[in-house]
């Protein structure tokens, strides 16, 4: 097949998502055409199926917002037209979908259907989709949409609960490569980091609100008065500074590092023992699951799509949003030298259940789907 796929390129989970699956579609034999407005951050190898078209926004001085959607929309109707896609399919509701729609108006106008798939990622519907400005367009563009995926159960029940959906939504949840994912030997890392042994928790996000970053901190501050430990941040984003800051305050200099964004997280995973994700909204927990693919057991809130993914009790645990008290309980128990191999083994397991080759039919048997849709409607 000839598949568009269109995303945010940046560092965010459906930009990755969008990413590897283009790259593992066009593995198995698929044409695949990325349509964004600057190179998605990990397409950065060669493969002949692969193909990148930017979306450039001409701005005018009248202009006091670029209209994005308007050169996202009219992108895809040149590249569909140009290399004869059979579908695209756009990550994040806003304001892919809705783009694709009148993509896909444009094209009937020219006789060519263009089948449109939206996956639904989490903040496009828990957070900014909600927003009354976007609101009436979100449903529109869900409800237009030939095929709509979300990336677990507890995502599909929010949009059904908060919008108005009378699109059937399958459920697709996040997918791990667990050839790039996995434990690797960088003990003389650890070393360095943990010269006396320690534990070493790590947070990875993109330190936005809803990550709730100061609970990694309290939490960890806490813990670190009865384990000795260590605690890495990953990654970069508005909250950054006052976290910084705020580690400052409450924890001890030598004990916490921030990192920033770092291309290869899976060095740093190899040698943690404990992933946190607090998040107060998180629809699935990608950052999560690449660290148990890499055999570190993950304390999260039980926000949101997490209990899907995390077993309490065995391959992390689930706390209450903001149940610092609780996080530090658990975080002792899995770093008890007779529990820890036993989460890590844990952590492994599940991830396993999230491989990409057992995830990539799922998305290929929604393409067939719509096309047969389509193909029904011509004939
Ligand atoms: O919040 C992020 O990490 C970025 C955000 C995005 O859409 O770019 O991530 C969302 O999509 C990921 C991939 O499907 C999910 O794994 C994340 O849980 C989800 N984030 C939230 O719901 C807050």
């Amino acid at each position: 097949m000839k598949i568009g796929i269109v995303c945010y390129p940046t560092y965010g989970g459906s930009g990755v998502v969008a990413t590897e699956l283009g790259k593992a579609l066009a593995q198995k034999g698929h044409e695949v055409h990325f349509i964004t407005y600057s190179q998605p951050t990990r397409l950065d190898f060669f493969n002949q199926n692969l193909y990148y078209h930017e979306v450039s926004v001409n701005n005018y001085p009248l202009f006091e917002y670029p209209p994005y959607e308007l050169a996202l929309a009219s992108r895809i109707v040149d590249v569909a037209q140009h290399v004869g896609l059979d579908l695209v399919h756009v990550h994040y509701a806003i304001p892919h979908a809705s783009a694709a729609f009148m993509a896909k108006q444009i094209l009937a106008q020219k006789g060519i259907n263009l089948p449109v798939v939206t996956t639904l990622h989490g903040t496009d519907i828990t957070l900014v989709g909600k927003d009354a400005s976007y609101e009436p367009v979100v449903t529109f563009s869900i409800n237009m949409s030939d095929g709509v995926t979300a990336v677990s159960e507890s995502l599909k029940q929010e949009t059904l609960d908060y919008f108005n959906i009378t699109t059937p939504i399958d459920v697709i949840p996040n997918f791990i490569d667990l050839d790039r994912f996995k434990k690797q030997p960088k003990e003389h890392f650890r070393k360095a980091i943990c010269p006396n042994g320690e534990r070493l928790l790590v947070h990875i996000s993109n330190f936005r609100k809803v990550k709730r970053v100061e609970d990694v901190l309290t939490m960890f501050c806490s813990l670190r008065k009865i384990v000795p430990a260590k605690l890495l941040l990953v990654g970069d984003g508005p909250e950054r500074i006052k976290m910084e800051e705020l580690a400052r305050k409450i924890c001890a200099y030598e004990d916490v590092r921030f990192l920033g964004k770092l291309e290869q997280v899976e060095e740093v995973l190899s040698v943690s023992d404990l992933f946190v994700m607090p998040s107060e909204k998180e629809s699935f927990g990608l950052a999560a699951l690449e660290a148990m693919a890499c055999e570190v057991p993950v304390i999260s809130s039980n926000a949101g799509g997490l209990p899907e993914l995390v077993q309490n009790g065995i391959s992390g645990y689930l706390c209450n949003v903001g149940d610092v008290d609780d996080m530090v309980k658990k975080a002792i128990h899995i770093l008890d030298e007779n529990n820890l191999a036993k989460f890590k083994q844990g952590a492994l397991a599940r991830a396993k259940e999230f491989d990409i080759q057992a995830i990539l039919p799922m998305y290929e048997a929604v393409y067939a789907r719509v096309q047969r849709n389509v193909l029904k409607v011509v004939s």
